[in-house]
């Protein structure tokens, strides 16, 4: 969202890198981010050849993708409703991993961001701030934010246990908070985390179980079923942009999408799902994986593009085909740069 910040390629991503006539990128390239950049104009300009020009203004596995794609299309839905007509921005974790959060310009605390670094309480666990946002200085943007709902599955700073309550729907009104952290997001979501993860992943599931819940692009490939990789280890970079915001709720695996910074992060995950299509558009734009339950608990059949997602409880079902593309018109007319 935001303009700034030795070639050892294996034989397995040279491999990939040539089926799709990629150029070849050196590791400075995938560290500082110009190979992302590339890719995504790759892949913006494989999405324009295909577009015929009709657009007009106006939970995990399978689904994980396009539903949060259609989540993403909602909130756009209502800030335009509220006057808001620009698109929604994408977080790009790249440039925040190697300074401290608080100077991202996501989070500085200037107009444009989030919100501001609250007080440091020093704390175990991730041993790193605790910044509780309502109080940051007084009129920086969601100062005083309040949240209503749960915790569910909030992590208790400086101990590896959770705190929930009985009746999560209940209102249960408190500030809102964050744990900003850039260790871990460079630890999870740096460019060569990102771009990797495009440039290795040449089926659908090994990606989306290393975006999701990645022990390791090796572990995936090697270990698991792709389907089924459980959440162990060194996890991908959705992890690692949420854990990175941390607090109550972004904190809360169930009600993370309480925090603004939510949307920003889930619009990276976006494009970088988007990049990963539009690199291979023929192959990879309506293709589907996995099935419709959690870690396919209970088993069920395998998802299909003809099945609908839904967004309760202000939005109706649609149909997973017309989320895959972004460039039909209908409903979606976007893409990223
Ligand atoms: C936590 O950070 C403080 C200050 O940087 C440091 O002194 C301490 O050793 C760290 N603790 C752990 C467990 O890493
Ligand atoms: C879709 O992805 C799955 C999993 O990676 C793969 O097995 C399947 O062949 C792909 N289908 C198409 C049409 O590419
Ligand atoms: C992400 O990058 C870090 C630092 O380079 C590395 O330690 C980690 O293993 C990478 N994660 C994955 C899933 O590749
Ligand atoms: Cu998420």
């Amino acid at each position: 969202m935001h303009i700034k910040s030795v070639l050892c390629i294996s034989a397995a991503l040279a491999g990939a890198a040539s089926a799709l006539n990629l150029p070849k990128f050196s590791q400075h390239d995938i560290d500082s981010g110009s190979a992302l950049a590339a890719l995504n104009k790759i892949a913006t300009q494989n999405a324009m050849k295909a577009f015929k020009g009709k657009c007009q203004e106006s939970d995990y596995k399978a689904l994980f993708l396009p539903w949060h794609r259609y989540l993403l299309h909602t909130y756009e839905q209502q800030l335009a409703a509220c006057g808001y007509k620009g698109p929604i921005p994408y977080w790009e974790w790249g440039f925040d991993t190697e300074e401290d959060l608080s100077k991202s310009p996501m989070f500085d605390g200037s107009d444009a961001s989030l919100g501001a670094d609250g007080d440091r309480v020093p704390h175990e666990g991730y041993n790193m701030s605790y910044d509780p946002l309502a109080r940051s200085v007084p009129g920086c943007p969601f100062g005083g934010l309040e949240t209503h709902l749960g915790p569910v599955l909030l992590t208790d700073w400086g101990t590896s246990t959770y705190t929930s309550v009985e009746n999560p729907r209940l209102k249960n009104t408190r500030c809102l908070k964050r744990d900003l952290n850039s260790v871990l997001l460079h630890k999870h979501a740096n460019f060569r985390n990102t771009t990797n993860l495009i440039l290795r992943s040449n089926e659908l599931d090994i990606f989306q179980a290393a975006l999701v819940r990645a022990a390791s692009l090796e572990a995936v490939t090697h270990s698991y079923d792709p389907r089924f990789a459980p959440f162990v280890g060194d996890q991908g970079v959705h992890f690692g942009g949420h854990v990175s915001i941390g607090g109550d709720p972004a904190g809360d695996v169930f009600l993370s999408s309480g925090d603004p910074a939510f949307y920003l992060h889930h619009g990276q995950i976006d494009r970088v799902w988007w990049i990963w299509q539009n690199l291979d558009p023929a192959n990879r734009l309506y293709n589907v994986s996995g099935t419709p339950t959690f870690l396919n608990s209970p088993p069920t059949a395998d998802v299909t593009v003809d099945e609908s997602i839904v967004v309760h409880p202000d939005f109706p079902p649609v149909v997973i085909k017309d989320f895959m593309n972004t460039l039909t018109g209908d409903p979606l007319c976007y893409v990223y740069i």
